[in-house]
């Protein structure tokens, strides 16, 4: 069976760190110790490429940053279970200059590559609004609603551009907004903490937000951090030091269920107000034959996330049961089954509780 592809798209403009994101996200989950740990593993479809990352990664840990990215970029990871041939999840990654955010294209060409990319990005599954935080350390609240509020505007003037070329874009279904350069940030800060202040201070803008991108249940519930290096100021840059970019594709695998739950609660016209997601996961597991014709194409591959991942596993919050249904299944050759229940409890250990923070 092939993987199972997933979307990712990061939103952010330039000089918020999606560039070094890529780089230590590949990097941090290539490493033995790693794969020991989450008994999982990650490789570059295209060799040539993971090579690059590598060596974007090398030269952080001498100290010296990518420039900013000039063109649209994909990368497609694998993720192996460890002692396995086939990979059970492949995730699709793009990069691109976060300028197009903020300026008009230098010519034609870039215009072109522009529209493409950013279209392409729509059609992820899943979005992470990348929160620059450098810049919401200095500025404070401030800087989140200017965030919030100049997202809402650039994502409803692509709308209005293209449907005036004929095109309709999308916006993915599920969102998480994370926090980047999280090591500027006290070491007891967590995702909570950030999800607290966000809707505290920022909640009129999340609201506008949430509207234009037409996710009132799919935005603002998700909140991550992360680090890629840490890299303090008026000291050396130290590029083993991470937070989050492990609790990353968990986060995303996950949301990918939670969006197709709530699409086929949403389908379902007797569903209670009052039905819960675990509620909704059971349905949606007792009909997994008949799945893939009522959720949208783009959830189309939860119906066989679901045949692998029991609805314990993905309700225990018990790492320690995770992993031995991890280990169960590398020992019986369950290549999904091993990804899977070792993605959920990725969530789970002390780096997910402190990096991911769902808040209802
Ligand atoms: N403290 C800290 N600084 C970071 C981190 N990641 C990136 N930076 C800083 O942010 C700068 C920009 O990072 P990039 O990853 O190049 O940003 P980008 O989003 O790719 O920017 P564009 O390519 O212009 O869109 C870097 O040169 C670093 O100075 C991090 O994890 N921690
Ligand atoms: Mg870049």
């Amino acid at each position: 069976m092939p993987p199972l592809d997933l979307h990712v798209a990061v939103f952010g403009a330039s000089g918020a760190g999606k560039t070094v994101l890529l780089a230590a996200f590949y990097r941090a989950q290539t490493q033995p110790s790693f794969q020991q740990e989450y008994a999982y593993k990650i490789q570059a479809v295209n060799k040539a490429q993971g090579n690059r990352l590598l060596g974007r990664f090398y030269r952080l840990e001498e100290g010296k940053f990518p420039d900013g990215s000039t063109r649209f970029d994909e990368i497609e990871f694998d993720f192996f279970p460890r002692d396995l041939p086939d990979p059970a999840v492949r995730i699709h990654w793009y990069d691109y200059p976060g300028r197009w955010w903020e300026e008009e294209p230098v010519d034609a060409d870039e215009r072109e590559a522009m529209r493409e990319g950013l279209l392409r990005l729509g059609m992820s599954q899943v979005g992470i609004l990348l929160a620059d935080g450098a810049k919401y350390r200095s500025e404070g609240t401030a800087y989140i609603r200017w965030l919030f509020e100049h997202f809402a505007d650039e994502c409803d003037r692509l709308r209005r551009t293209s449907a005036a070329a004929g095109e309709e874009v999308s916006f993915p279904r599920e969102w998480i907004l994370a926090l980047s350069k999280a090591d500027l940030f006290p070491a007891e800060y967590s995702a909570r903490d950030f999800e607290r202040e966000v809707c505290r201070d920022a909640d009129d803008q999340l609201a506008k937000l949430c509207a234009v991108l037409r996710a009132e249940h799919a935005f603002g519930h998700r909140f991550m951090l992360l680090s890629s290096v840490a890299a303090p100021p008026d000291a050396q840059v130290d590029p083993r030091t991470s937070l989050g970019v492990r609790t990353l594709a968990p986060a995303v695998l996950v949301s990918t269920v939670e969006g197709a739950v709530r699409e086929a609660q949403a389908s379902r016209k007797e569903k209670s107000a009052k039905e819960t997601f675990f509620q909704g996961l059971r349905d949606l597991m007792q009909f997994v034959d008949s799945v893939d014709d009522f959720l949208p194409k783009r959830y189309q591959i939860v119906s066989k996330i679901l045949r692998f991942v029991s609805i314990k596993d993905f309700a225990s919050t018990r790492v320690d049961r995770l992993k031995r249904a991890r280990e169960d299944a590398i020992r019986k050759g369950d290549t999904f089954k091993a990804v899977l229940t070792g993605m959920v409890a990725a969530l789970r250990d002390d780096e997910g509780l402190r990096a991911y923070h769902q808040n209802q």
